[in-house]
């Protein structure tokens, strides 16, 4: 069943797939572009990633001044953050407030998961199906469903087996989960397992933590936001933000230009400490080089992992617990509490990096050679990224060509944007873009002012599709490669390239050129009349 009219015009002008920071905005700038749009979205609720982590202690790791929206003056001006880092559930009221203030909900089905989008190349509009045999045709479909929203569970044997309760950070019970007098198993040690395990610790009855690799862990030093920096910010915001655009990650933050390799090592040390102390993300911003070259990465390894020696009281723990990989390859995870969890007669590293969990049994898990009988297990094991969520969907283009089918060797699209093969289907911050490697609010609203500017110029010039070409898209792939490829970046087996999923190609999935960069390049598209695109 289709909803398009009898002569094949479809119902909406766009469907968006998606009602997180990026599918609210999109609607919300369509609409006031006098565009006809729908939002579907598989939760009760807006928020996307903050809909679903709600994990104990998830936290952003961007500053709340920073991790909100900048369309609006307005909401910029009147919404006022608690912390530092806000906590998932002030974002999640956030998202919330932003619905009602620009009345989302009326143009947003809930509880509707996408299982296809077929394109139909006669009527040049969109076919998307939900799960439940709900059926909309858009003339666009713009897929706003985000880069770390597919979670993923590995296939342990036995866990059908396992009588306890099984969570997963990305899918947490909207109830809060008490572990008071429990045993608890958390799999993974990467962000979402470093802000939950010292919450879990303080209540559990024993907890073990099951890591297969150690991260890079900087102090986050959350605090209160107090009433002076927050109006501080309100009056600069204009300059701040615009400045936050001319970094790398789009972050208002000092980085040093300085190169480590360049400087003394008693100038490194105080550049470190200044920085570990601020606490926060920007301190891989101390020196230039910490990602290019592998003698100044270990300036900053050497630093943090004295560090860590000196945060734990079984220094054992230390060999276990700091990685022997470059600093900043894996994303840098920022804590609150996580070393000094390890000192609690509570806690307990199981070191799986040599034997991997070997089954899971009806009272727990098997692993080196040990049986651990727990209450509960939390799979804090991270997500398909990138392309999971649009993967999972059976999303099909020209000639019912498979998206999936075209990704099997790694993801290819022109700026992250749109794919060849597939027109009038965009993705906000899809594989290809700056994304992840950004301060995710503004790589939104760029992409979404961006794709909403794409579909009025369609509308202006009588077009009624686009795609772009297959040449553009091998350029911008290559060129893609070349850059992370010129960094360390790529150098370890994260989640960037596709490592964390057996079988996932090896790919570096977001745009390493940076934010600034980026968004000349897209400007410098539309300038040149969408250059790289077929429009027709
Ligand atoms: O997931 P991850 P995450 N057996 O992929 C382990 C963002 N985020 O949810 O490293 C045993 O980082 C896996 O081990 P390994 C942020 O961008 C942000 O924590 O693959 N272990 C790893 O330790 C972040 O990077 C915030 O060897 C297995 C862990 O599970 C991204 O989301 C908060 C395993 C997964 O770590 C993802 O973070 C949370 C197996 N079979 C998340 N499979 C903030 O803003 C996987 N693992 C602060």
């Amino acid at each position: 069943m289709t909803t398009a009219d009898e002569n094949g015009k479809p119902e909406f002008d766009a469907i968006i797939v998606g009602a997180g920071f990026a599918g609210m905005y999109l609607l919300h700038r369509m609409r006031g572009m006098g565009f006809k749009v729908r939002v579907v979205e598989a939760a009760t609720g807006v928020g996307g990633t903050w809909y679903w982590n709600r994990y104990p202690g998830a936290r952003c790791d961007v500053e709340s001044m920073q991790y909100s929206y900048q369309f609006s003056p307005e909401l910029q001006a009147e919404w006022s953050w608690t912390e530092r880092y806000a906590a998932q559930p002030e974002i999640l009221t956030y998202a919330n407030h932003v619905a009602d203030r620009f009345d989302l909900r009326r143009d947003i089905d809930f509880d509707t998961r996408v299982k296809s989008a077929v394109y139909d190349e006669t009527a040049k509009h969109w076919t998307i199906t939900s799960e439940d045999g709900r059926s909309y045709t858009g003339r666009y479909c713009v897929m706003a469903t985000g880069c770390l929203s597919s979670p993923n569970t590995p296939r342990f044997e036995g866990l059908e087996d396992f009588k306890g309760a099984v969570y997963h950070t990305g899918t947490w019970p909207h109830e809060k989960v008490d572990f008071t007098g429990k045993t608890v198993a958390i799999i993974g040690t990467g962000s979402s397992a470093i802000q939950s395990t010292p919450v879990i610790a303080s209540e559990a009855k024993q907890l073990y933590l099951f890591q297969r690799t150690p991260h890079w862990v900087i102090p986050a030093r959350n605090r209160p936001l107090d009433p002076e920096q927050q109006a501080d910010w309100k009056q600069h915001y204009s300059e701040r933000r615009a400045a936050a655009k001319a970094n790398f990650s789009g972050i208002f933050a000092n980085y040093n230009k300085q190169k480590a390799a360049e400087a003394a090592p008693d100038e490194c040390r105080a550049e470190y400490q200044r920085r570990w102390d601020q606490g926060g993300l920007a301190f891989m911003g101390a020196f230039s080089d910490l990602l290019i070259d592998d003698d100044a990465n270990k300036t900053a390894r050497e630093f943090v992992t004295e560090k860590v020696r000196g945060m734990l009281k079984d220094k054992s723990l230390a060999d276990k617990l700091i990685p022997d990989y470059l600093i900043g390859c894996k994303r840098l995870v920022i804590d609150t509490g996580y070393y000094e969890t390890f000192n609690k007669p509570n806690v307990e590293l199981v070191d799986i990096s040599n034997s991997p969990i070997e089954r899971i049994t009806e009272t727990g898990l098997r692993a080196s050679g040990r049986e651990f009988e727990v209450d509960a297990i939390v799979m804090a094991t991270g997500f398909d990224a990138m392309t999971g969520a649009l993967t999972r969907m059976d999303i099909r283009g020209r000639d019912g060509g498979s998206l999936k089918e075209k990704w099997s060797e790694g993801p290819r699209t022109y700026l992250g944007l749109m794919s060849h093969g597939f027109p009038n289907l965009f993705t906000i911050t899809g594989p290809g873009s700056p994304s992840v490697f950004t301060n995710m609010l503004p790589t939104i609203e760029q992409h979404v002012e961006w794709v909403s500017d794409c579909i009025a110029y369609m509308r202006d010039h009588q077009r009624q599709s686009i795609e772009p070409s297959r040449d553009a898209e091998d350029a911008w792939v290559v060129h893609n490669e070349e850059v992370s490829g010129n960094t360390l970046k790529p150098a370890c087996g994260s989640w960037y390239v596709g490592a964390n999923i057996p079988g996932k190609p090896r790919v570096f999935l977001p745009y390493f050129g940076g934010f600034p960069a980026y968004i000349e390049k897209c400007n410098e598209v539309v300038a040149k009349g969408y250059e790289g695109f077929s429009l027709n």
